[in-house]
Parts: structure tokens; sequence; C-alpha cells
């Protein structure tokens, strides 16, 4: 495969061999269903077979599995209240988890690499929608500004090795995700399947009321999972350029708003209480969509049908995370 990496050059998927690493979460799973559909061998390593942190590891796992191509889905991810409990972990994971996958795709001659970040590299206060060039022009909201400086250095290596090496990588930045395979632990995970297990709980439990987190004023953009891997293939086979590019479905709503429409899918009639001790973070990350809708790609999923078939989910197969 030529080594033209400015530019349209275009990626073809079919013979190819994929690492997606970090196949067993919510992201790299989707990957994993959606690379099915074409005709690509998939590759991917358990965290018993691989400690994706560990340097040499996964350079000598690299050397022999040789892929074409390689997925970084691989992270440690967490809502507004795990990264701010855990800064450390949230820095340090990230930062050894894309500084050993990046490295060893380049010693590997990997022909593609999609690294993925979050909405939260931008800067707390960036004008919306969030163009990509409103990267590092200004101070991160600082609950989660560990994890957002990991997810900077992640889409700067991969532009030093385009530079340097020539390598084809590149970054997408997708917006909040949501969908099957989500953490639903109330401490650590994300709003959506916070929301989703509070409501369950209280109407199983007949309760009066469920609290959320915060003012509920904040708005989120969100995406379904598997519209989210239908866009990273499509960055993979069409996206060659040293900047990052947006993930994103186009529409934002209020966290109150949110919370409305998941008690409505799940069918809960009780009050909605707002927790005004716990954080808000960002008032609001909506991204631009201009480049990805430059590749011809656009969401499938609705919301509220993403909503409902993750509930539906959650009662059959995540109640017992
Ligand atoms: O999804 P979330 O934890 O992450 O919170 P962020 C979004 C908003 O929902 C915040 C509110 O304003 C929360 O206060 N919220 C209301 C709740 N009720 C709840 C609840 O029960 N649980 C949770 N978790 N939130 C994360 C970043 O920020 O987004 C990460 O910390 C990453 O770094 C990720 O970028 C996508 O959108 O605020």
């Amino acid at each position: 495969m030529a080594n033209d990496v400015q530019g349209s050059r275009r990626f073809d998927l079919a013979g190819q061999r994929v690492f997606v690493a970090g196949h067993r979460g919510m992201v790299g799973a989707a990957l994993v269903r959606r690379l099915t559909a074409e005709r690509c061998e998939v590759v991917a390593a358990t965290r018993k077979e691989l400690d994706l942190a560990d340097r040499r590891a996964v350079g000598q796992w690299m050397q022999e599995v040789r892929p074409d191509a390689v997925f970084v889905a691989a992270a440690k991810v967490g809502g507004i209240l795990a990264n701010d409990t855990y800064p450390a972990d949230f820095l340090l994971q990230n930062l050894l988890i894309e500084a050993s996958v990046i490295e060893a795709a380049y010693h590997a001659q990997v022909d593609k690499l999609v690294f993925l970040g979050s909405s939260c590299i931008y800067p707390k206060h960036a004008p919306q929608p969030i163009a990509e060039s409103a990267l590092l022009t200004g101070s991160l909201e600082p609950t989660n500004e560990w994890y957002a400086i990991a997810k900077i250095a992640g889409i700067k290596l991969c532009q030093a090795y385009r530079r340097q090496h020539g390598c084809d990588f590149v970054s997408a930045m997708p917006t909040n995700l949501y969908g099957p395979g989500d953490n639903f632990d109330l401490a650590s995970s994300h709003v959506i399947p916070a929301l989703i297990r509070k409501f369950h709980e209280a109407k199983i439990g007949r309760s009066p009321e469920v609290v959320i987190w915060g003012s509920g004023t904040p708005r989120r953009e969100f995406l379904h999972v598997d519209d989210c891997a239908d866009a990273l293939v499509a960055i993979l086979r069409e996206y060659s350029d040293d900047e990052h590019i947006n993930v994103g479905s186009g529409d934002d709503l209020t966290i109150q708003d949110l919370a409305e429409l998941v008690a409505k899918v799940v069918g809960y009639e009780g009050r909605i209480v707002n927790d005004p001790s716990k954080p808000d973070g960002t008032p609001r990350k909506l991204m631009s969509g201009d480049k990805l809708k430059a590749l011809g790609w656009r969401p499938r999923i609705t919301l509220e049908d993403g909503l409902a078939s993750t509930y539906r989910w959650f009662v059959e197969k995540g109640q017992m995370q």
C-alpha cells in the first residue's frame, strides 16, 4: 500500500487484518460487530493475553500478529464522578495504552490506524458547535482534564508519527456514546446508563422520586455506539489527515430533557429531583459534524430508538453488572 498520507487516500478493507484494541469495551465490541459485515479478518487479544499498557508486550504481539489496520478503542473511561475521583488512573492508564499501541503499530508497519478520543478534549467554553480547530484554544473542564490531556497526547502522537515517519495514523473524537455493553455501575458510569438503571429500579421498587446529579441544565450530544462504529469504519476507509475528526449526532439536549426521555422510555412516572452537590461539568459540548458529513456519513439511530433498545439490552443482559 502506498504511503501517501496527506489528502484523500482510501484504505481498502477487503482481505485486511484489523486489530481492534479494546474489543471487550462498548466501542470495541460495536466495532467487531460492524466489521463482520466487511470482508476483513478481525484480530483481538483479551486483557489476560495482552496488557495493552505494557509497551514491550504490545510491541512483541504486534510483530507476531502483523495487522494491516488498527483501531485504538482501548481506554480507561468513566463518567464525570469517576474522572474527577481517579485523575491519576485516567491520565496514566490512557497515556500508557495509547503510547504502547501507536508505537507498536509504527514498528509493525501498520498501514492505517484510527485512534479514538472524546469530545472532552475541547476547551470548557469552546464556541458551539465545536469545530476541530477549537483544540488547544482554551482551558479544559476540570472534572475531566486528566483524561482530556491523555487523549490530546494521543492525537499529537498520531500527528507526530505522520510527520516524522509518514504513517497514515488518524484520530477520531466521538461525542458522548451509549448503547449495549455500556457500564451501568452508578458510581462510575456515564449519564445514560445511570439514568436507565435509576429509572428502572425506581419503577420496579415503586419509588416516588429519582435523583439526578447536578442542575439538569448542562447540554450533551449523544450518539449510539453502533452509529459510532459505522462512522469509524468510514473514517478508516476514507479519512487521511493530520487533524482529528469529530464523530457526533449533530443534536444535543439538556440533562433534564434527557432524564424525562429516559423516564418515558422506561415507563417511570414519579418525580425527578436534582442533586446540586454533584458536578455539572461542561455546560455544553455539541460538536460540529461538517468534516464527517463531507465523507457522506450520517447517523441512523434516533436518541429515542437508541434509548429503547439500550433499555431492552439492560433488562436482558446488563443488570448483573
Ligand atoms: O455522562 P457524564 O458522567 O459525563 O455526565 P460528562 C453528563 C451530565 O449528566 C453531567 C449529569 O452534567 C452530570 O452531572 N448527570 C445527571 C449524571 N445524573 C447523572 C448520573 O446519575 N450519573 C452521571 N454520570 N451523570 C464525561 C467525561 O463527561 O464524558 C469523560 O468525564 C468523557 O472524560 C465522557 O469525556 C464522554 O459528559 O460530563
